[in-house]
């Protein structure tokens, strides 16, 4: 049995409860085949593969609180510090209801070559718990934050492990949660991340991971002949990547058709109204509903569906596996050119083997959603530095790392004969500058 079989039957019948995190496995180590082939003797021995895919540790806690009717509630919290051979450990908490081991095992696991190829000294961790913060008044979000952070903070730390946002986690949560570790620690330090611009935060990371996604975008389709000018853009959610990814492609010229939510979406053929969405998401916190009441010419739907509206470009932003075979090929039917992930494996394995098969150009979001992560990367720089930088800066960074990552996907993906794979072009490109460190390192 090859090496990497051998490693894959092992990880599947040791976390088979845990369906999102082997996807994210199998996809990395079918991609990694053509590498291990090269010497598999030695990553063997040296159990590369078992280590990667095995993370630091875990860390899962209570999260006690109180609600406003008095009732104490009890959910749970989660920290899986993955991999920080090439750096402290980064990446995002995220509060859904869906959370449990596993998602957080397969956010942490992509992280490590996500934030590899950012080209910054940051190694892969995530978090987060199963608490919904959909309906919380601000006075229980802030309960539940200080409560999570009670037990957390004993195990990050700005060299350490650097905590951020993802869905559920945004500014107000951040802001809540950085009260809490500062008064527990008494020290001013960046121990997370996407904090407020007054407090040590960093112009640009709120638009990152939307402006970067939308960067990567734009110069793959230079590369193959095409311009954002003039495109028709399809996104799916209305969070922060959705949000600031509509913002750059409108920015470029492109038009925004639709958006959504987990209880429906917008169908704009006009072009999505990015200030009245922002609104509505970021200030009044409601739900679609209210964009199809302020613009009643657009079509509201319940359900999902944006997939099956006709666009050139196709920009997943909201969770994983939202993106079906089904969908791929409505996608494929209609002349869809490109799929960049914004959310972290919104395509399905099938949804996109089609898409790669007929055609469409295809990076997953480990590379197209990095922009989020590196930003972040550049708020450590500055807090270490004691220094901000202006907008301008930073955008001009982001906008450079894109670009690189995507030259670098293609780059990996044309050595190993692949040209065209930007799946197996990003794994491999991640997995590289990880495995040269973690064996440098030793054990
Ligand atoms: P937000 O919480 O800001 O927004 C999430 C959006 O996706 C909302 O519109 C939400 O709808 C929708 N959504 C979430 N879960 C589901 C679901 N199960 N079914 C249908 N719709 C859903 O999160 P972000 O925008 O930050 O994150 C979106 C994706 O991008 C995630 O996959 C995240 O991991 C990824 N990502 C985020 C980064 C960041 O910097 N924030 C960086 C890189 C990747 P509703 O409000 O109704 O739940
Ligand atoms: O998935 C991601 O890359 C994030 N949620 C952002 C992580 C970060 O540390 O900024």
């Amino acid at each position: 049995m090859s090496y990497v079989d051998e490693v894959l039957a092992r990880i599947h019948a040791e976390n088979s409860g845990e369906p999102e995190f082997l996807q994210a496995v199998d996809e990395v180590l079918e991609s990694l085949r053509p590498v291990i082939a090269q010497d598999e003797n030695k990553f063997r021995r040296d159990a590369v593969l078992e280590r990667l895919c095995n993370p630091d540790r875990q860390i899962k806690f209570r999260v006690s609180w109180v609600d406003d009717s008095g009732q104490v509630q009890v959910n749970t919290g989660y920290r899986i510090q993955f991999n920080n051979a090439i750096g402290p450990y980064k990446g995002g908490l995220r509060f859904h209801p869906s959370v449990y081991t596993g998602i957080i095992k397969f956010l942490g696991f992509e992280q490590i070559f996500k934030n590899s190829l950012t080209g910054l000294p940051i190694g892969g961790a995530k978090g987060g718990s199963d608490f919904d913060p959909k309906g919380k008044s601000d006075r229980e979000v802030m309960a539940f934050c200080k409560s999570f952070m009670n037990e957390l903070y004993r195990n990050i730390g700005p060299n350490k492990d650097v905590p951020a946002g993802d869905i559920g986690v945004g500014g107000r949560e951040i802001g809540y949660l950085f009260g809490q570790y500062k008064k527990l620690v008494k020290h001013y330090e960046g121990v997370l991340t996407g904090k407020g611009i007054g407090w040590g935060g960093s112009l640009a990371r709120t638009e990152a991971t939307g402006y970067g996604l939308v960067y990567i975008a734009e110069e793959l389709l230079k590369c193959h002949g095409y311009d954002m000018a003039g495109k028709t853009v399809v996104i799916s959610g209305s969070g922060n990547v959705a949000i600031y990814a509509a913002e750059k492609c409108t920015m470029l010229g492109a038009k925004v058709v639709t958006v959504s939510d987990s209880t429906g979406w917008i169908y704009d053929r006009d072009g999505i109204d990015i200030n009245l969405l922002k609104e509505i998401k970021e200030v009044r916190r409601e739900r679609l509903t209210a964009y199809k009441d302020a613009r009643p010419e657009c079509e509201y739907h319940e359900g999902r569906g944006v997939w099956q509206i006709p666009c050139d470009l196709a920009l997943p932003c909201a969770t994983q596996n939202e993106l079906t075979e089904d969908d791929a090929k409505l996608l494929v039917s209609n002349g869809c050119i490109a799929v960049c992930e914004g959310a972290n494996m919104p395509a399905t394995p099938e949804a996109t083997k089609y898409l790669q098969e007929n055609g469409v150009l295809f990076i997953s979001g480990k590379a197209s959603n990095a922009g989020g992560v590196a930003t972040s990367a550049l708020e450590m720089a500055q807090n270490s530095e004691r220094t901000s930088w202006s907008f301008e800066e930073v955008d001009s960074r982001l906008k450079d790392i894109m670009v690189n990552i995507y030259h670098n996907i293609d780059d990996a993906a044309k050595r190993y004969g692949l040209e065209g794979n930007y799946v197996a072009g990003a794994n491999i490109a991640g997995f590289e500058k990880v495995c040269d460190a973690m064996i440098s390192q030793g054990i």
